[in-house]
């Protein structure tokens, strides 16, 4: 009798206790990479989330530059394997392109997780 006793409050500590632990929720990646090939960025567009940081690698033997179409940011000139980053704090589409071939484009668009 006891132990159903006991039984009965263990599955109405279950149902009324502490909330079950959160389910693992998809890790938001918080750093992603966009690297400049054969004079293309390398992806071409890109989804982070908030607060990403994107680092981009010019794998070029020519030099290339990370500018925003609207110039709220530069990386100035990148040479052969060099890295400049970038954190993306708000939501946003970002159209960027290099300096030096106006023709090469990318866009980073920054978006919450449903
Ligand atoms: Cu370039």
């Amino acid at each position: 009798m006891k132990l159903r006793f006991l039984s009965f409050l263990a599955a109405a500590a279950l149902i009324v206790g502490l909330p079950p632990a959160a389910p693992a929720a998809p890790m938001a990646s918080t750093a992603a990479t966009v690297h400049i090939v054969n004079f293309k960025f390398v992806p071409a567009t890109l989804t982070v989330a908030p607060g990403t940081t994107v680092t981009f690698i010019n794998d070029d033997q020519e030099p290339h530059t990370v500018t925003a179409t609207n110039h709220s940011f530069d990386s100035e000139g990148l040479d052969t394997n060099q890295k400049w980053a970038r954190a993306f704090g708000k939501a946003g589409t970002f159209a960027y392109f290099c300096e030096m071939h106006p023709y090469m484009h990318g866009i980073v668009t920054v978006k919450a997780a449903q």
